[in-house]
């Protein structure tokens, strides 16, 4: 197994040689350290059918299925199929997902730890995801904005990113708004956590996502929302800012992130071009999570 820093890039490694069917404990739990420690991680020269692709999710942590069917691959319901191309004349997964900067599952009471992408069919053009260590983003933070970012809490929603399902045509927009904020009410969790791994300090916010800032005398702080999500690059049009990264990948490259320091951002081909890739997300039970019990 080698593992090589991106030289062109602003952070992650690249793995080659890795094989999930002969790694042994201790390479699973480097190569966990290494998500940790360099946030991104793409194992290289991967072929590995849905089934495997999973198992391999499963040696880091437990599989969490996506809480809406249609997501699903149909044959194994924890791969989160996300696809532009239909099979058998009936769409399977949902095209173009997470076009909008987020975290995995941030709307919901514990967000996953690690996401795992594996690229199925790979467009020639507008290839690639952006991704921003929100870790590093707080670092860079002006120490005013740290401090106010201290003692506040943050709201997080998937009411503007939830996608209209088929069974939803012709129902009232009102009637299925009240029914993603039943099903979905948003978490909440403080603006600044503690990677429980490194210890690292993130500010954890989105601009998908989040939908407020309340401070400790319980005030809504929409510009102090606006001043974070400024600073950590995440409000720049031309994604020249110096904390966004391009992940590129290549047939047989399998993703593996840790998901609660980065938000990422899909590109997705402007062309007709096929499209499909599948998800994996797991929960790492190594140790205690803080953010299980979070309100
Ligand atoms: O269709 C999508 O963009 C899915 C998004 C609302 N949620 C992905 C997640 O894991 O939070
Ligand atoms: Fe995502």
């Amino acid at each position: 197994m080698t593992v090589r820093t991106q030289p062109a890039h602003r952070f992650g490694v690249t793995v080659e040689g890795f094989d999930p069917a002969t790694a042994s404990d201790d390479d699973i739990e480097d190569l966990r350290r290494t998500v940790y420690e360099q946030k991104i991680v793409v194992l290289r020269g991967q072929d590995l059918d849905t089934r495997a692709f999973l198992a391999l999710g499963r040696r880091f942590g437990r599989p969490e299925e996506y809480y809406q069917p249609m997501y699903h691959h149909p044959d194994v319901r924890e791969v989160f199929v996300s696809s532009n191309v239909e099979e058998g004349g009936r769409q399977v997964g949902v095209p173009k997902t997470g076009k909008f900067w987020h975290s995995d599952y941030q709307f919901m009471p514990t967000p996953f730890d690690i996401t795992f992408i594996y690229p199925q069919v790979l467009p020639e053009r507008n290839r690639g995801t952006y991704f921003i260590d929100m870790a590093q983003a707080y670092e860079r933070l002006s120490d005013e904005l740290k401090e106010a970012a201290e003692s506040t809490r943050a709201w997080h929603s998937v009411r503007r990113y939830f996608k209209i399902r088929p069974s939803d045509v012709y129902r009232p927009l009102s009637e299925v708004q009240a029914e993603v904020d039943a099903e979905t009410p948003p978490s909440v969790h403080p603006t600044v956590i503690t990677h429980r791994f490194t210890g690292e300090k993130i500010l954890y916010l989105s601009e998908g996502f989040t939908s407020g800032i309340e401070d400790s005398e319980g005030r809504d702080r929409p510009d102090l929302l606006q001043a974070l999500l400024e600073a950590s690059g995440q409000l720049d049009p031309t994604f020249g800012h110096e904390n966004i990264h391009l992940q590129t990948f290549e047939k047989g490259d399998l993703l593996v992130w840790d998901n609660r320091t980065l938000v990422h951002r899909a590109l997705h081909t402007a062309t007709p071009e096929p499209a499909v890739s599948h998800r994996v997300t797991v929960y790492d039970e190594t140790v205690g999570d803080p953010m299980a019990t979070s309100e």
